[in-house]
């Protein structure tokens, strides 16, 4: 089995990514379960054949420690670890070929607690990819981006997996904003110009420092556009999953 966690910004599409992937992905020859990790989640855009919420009760977790909303998500994270093998044993008895992995909305709670990196190896026995969803949103201004180029980065150096990067809801973007940032990512002087006209004096030396160090790290040219409305980027998505799974860069 091999595991495509998918991550990213509040909102970004990553449930409904999780739905239009396997639609797009499952065929007579290729089987794809879908895990939800989402303790929280009150509603999902497609039933998860394994779901967090069938082990861990994010509404007790209030009740009984009087917990707030980020407290209980952070205890139920925690709490989810317990559970990896009973969920390891429904996912071996469904025995897909990919496992797409739905994580919470507050993507600190997965990405930086050591809990969802234990996770994700643990789930996988280290045969995972991540996919790192950023929200059309961030390319509205030069500063928006490179602020989810950061948390890119982050996710990278947390899990340490190989990573595909998408740029989601791109259906949302006007005509202009869907060129500029692919300008952008293309040709990444163009996205330092325009980052470095936005920033005022004192901002602008440190500003550069940063950009020029995820120039160099090459998270820019490797974002693909995608749209569950749309379809665009799926298969291109799909493509980097299966390279990744075939290509030896499993960890
Ligand atoms: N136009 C458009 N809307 C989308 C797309 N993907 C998701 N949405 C909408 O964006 C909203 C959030 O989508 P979700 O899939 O719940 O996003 P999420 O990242 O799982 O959200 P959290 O788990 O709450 O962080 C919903 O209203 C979706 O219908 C897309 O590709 N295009
Ligand atoms: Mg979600």
């Amino acid at each position: 089995m091999k595991f495509a966690f998918l991550m990213g910004t509040a909102g970004s599409g990553k449930s409904t990514l999780v739905l239009s992937l396997s639609e797009r992905i499952s065929s007579p020859e290729v089987s794809v379960a879908t895990l939800n990790l989402d303790p929280g989640v009150r509603w999902l855009p497609y039933s998860p054949d394994v779901d967090i919420r069938d082990y861990v009760d994010y509404d007790k977790l209030v009740e009984d420690y009087k917990l707030g909303p980020n407290g209980a998500l952070i205890a139920s994270v925690d709490a989810s670890v317990n559970h990896i093998q009973e969920m390891k044993g429904e996912m071996e008895r469904i025995g897909a070929d990919y496992v797409l992995v739905d994580t919470p909305g507050q993507m600190e709670l997965f990405a930086y607690r050591s809990a969802g990196r234990g996770i994700a190896r643990s789930l996988s026995d280290g045969n995972y990819c991540t996919v790192f969803l950023a929200d059309s949103i961030f390319l509205n201004r030069p500063s928006d981006f490179v602020s989810v180029l950061l948390l890119s980065c982050s996710v990278q150096a947390r899990f340490y997996a190989p990573q595909i990067n998408c740029i989601s809801k791109c259906d949302l973007l006007t005509r202009e904003l869907y060129e500029r940032g692919r300008l952008w990512i293309e040709d990444p002087e163009y996205l330092k110009d325009d980052f470095l006209s936005e920033q005022v004096d004192l901002q602008i030396e440190f500003s550069e420092r940063v950009l020029d160090a995820l120039i160099e790290m090459g998270v820019l040219g490797e974002f693909i556009f995608t749209s569950s409305d749309t379809g665009e980027g799926l298969d291109d998505l799909y493509a980097q999953i299966q390279r990744i799974h075939s290509g030896g860069e499993d960890q």
